[in-house]
């Protein structure tokens, strides 16, 4: 039997010891050609709720090593806010949220990204499985009953606590009710995470340099204020179908990512997730301190790679737009040669080399 990429999302994996899940996979992935990577070495993500309560807390574990562990950057010098190997991570993607963001950067840089975040676990926290990924419509609505955010021992904590002083989210054209939350993650295993950089502003406007606080040091608690509103209504099952449905990359740009958000206040999928989970997640600079981060963009990557298995020939390699944020008109035109930085994190990465899960050093695959 040869299996499609969809045919995978139905299939019960349960049944399925590690390696034959991803022998399978990357028979599905390679309906006619022979496997790209090596099958044993290859990383199959989850979505949370298909992990069993232990591995959660494998994963959970090894992302909270991560923070125990010194950073590289320290050697640098000029990064004060970078105190942990976590951090290098927030860090880097500070340093290039003004490439990787609103352009046609965005779903190849953080792409790559994922993958040394998920080498740097295994590597690093003898971390000996894959990343997991969030399925925003299974949770959407109610995002304190799922296993992500119930706040268990088994989640990646939940809402934080009651803060009054939260107001409405508005920007432009936007207003959007507030989440249940607005203080510190009460429970779980991030409860009593310190985040050290950010927080940034929140306007894009003329944004040509990274914005104070740059790389400062900071530290708080991780802020969560869960909002059931923007995510039923932002990363349902319909806006998956209609991104899906995408004609072309241009129009799968803009389903995923909607900016300036419309007037009819329309978020894309990628920023209705991080408005889900509070202002830690809301800041485009510093959000991968929230450990939901990761998982919400590898469903931001997986929802990519079926689009592009989809239609092989005209998707696995469209690009479109620039290396700039919002894609001003001086702008450099991405192309599959362009270089992408990864900073202290790994090499230098061309855009070509990161559109199919299987090269560039990468072997991955989702259910
Ligand atoms: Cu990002």
């Amino acid at each position: 039997m040869r299996l499609g990429f969809r045919d995978l999302q139905t299939l019960s994996l349960g049944t399925f010891l590690c390696i034959s899940i991803s022998i399978e996979f990357c028979l599905a992935l390679q309906s006619s050609q022979a496997c790209p990577c090596d099958p044993d070495q290859m990383s199959v993500r989850r979505e949370w709720g298909e992990l069993s309560p232990g591995e959660r807390i494998h994963y959970t574990d090894a992302v909270r090593c991560l923070m125990r562990l010194p950073p590289k950057l320290a050697a640098v010098g000029s990064f004060p806010g970078v105190r942990s190997r976590f951090d290098d991570f927030v860090a880097t993607h500070i340093n290039y949220t003004l490439n990787s963001h609103y352009s046609g950067l965005f779903l190849p840089w953080h792409r790559h990204f994922l993958w040394l975040f998920e080498q740097a676990l295994r590597d690093e926290c003898n971390f000996d499985a894959h990343l997991p990924y969030w399925n925003w419509p299974l949770w959407a609505g109610r995002l304190a009953e799922s296993p992500l955010f119930d706040g268990s021992d088994t989640s990646l904590s939940g809402d934080g606590s009651y803060n009054p002083a939260e107001q409405d989210i508005s920007g432009g054209d936007l207003t959007l009710p507030r989440g249940s939350g607005g203080g510190c993650v009460k429970d779980g295993p991030f409860k009593d995470m310190i985040i050290n950089l950010g927080p940034f502003p929140r306007s894009l406007l003329s944004l040509t340099e990274i914005p104070a606080p740059q790389f400062d040091y900071n530290p708080r608690c991780l802020n969560r204020s869960l909002n059931n509103f923007i995510s039923a209504r932002f990363t349902n099952q319909a806006h998956i179908a209609s991104l899906l449905a995408t004609p072309d990359i241009a129009s799968f740009q803009l389903t995923m990512d909607h900016w300036p958000a419309s007037p009819s206040g329309v978020l894309g999928l990628h920023g209705g997730g991080h408005f889900s989970l509070g202002s830690t997640m809301q800041d485009l600079f510093s959000s991968p301190q929230d450990p939901a981060f990761m998982l919400h963009h590898a469903m931001i990557d997986r929802l990519w790679g079926i689009w592009q298995a989809a239609d092989e020939e005209h998707r696995r390699y469209a690009v479109n737009g620039t290396n700039r944020i919002l894609n001003p008109p001086w702008a450099e035109p991405v192309t599959l040669g362009m270089k992408m930085e990864f900073g202290i994190l790994g090499e230098k990465k061309t855009v070509g080399e990161v559109m199919s899960p299987w090269n560039g050093g990468m072997c991955y695959g989702y259910t």
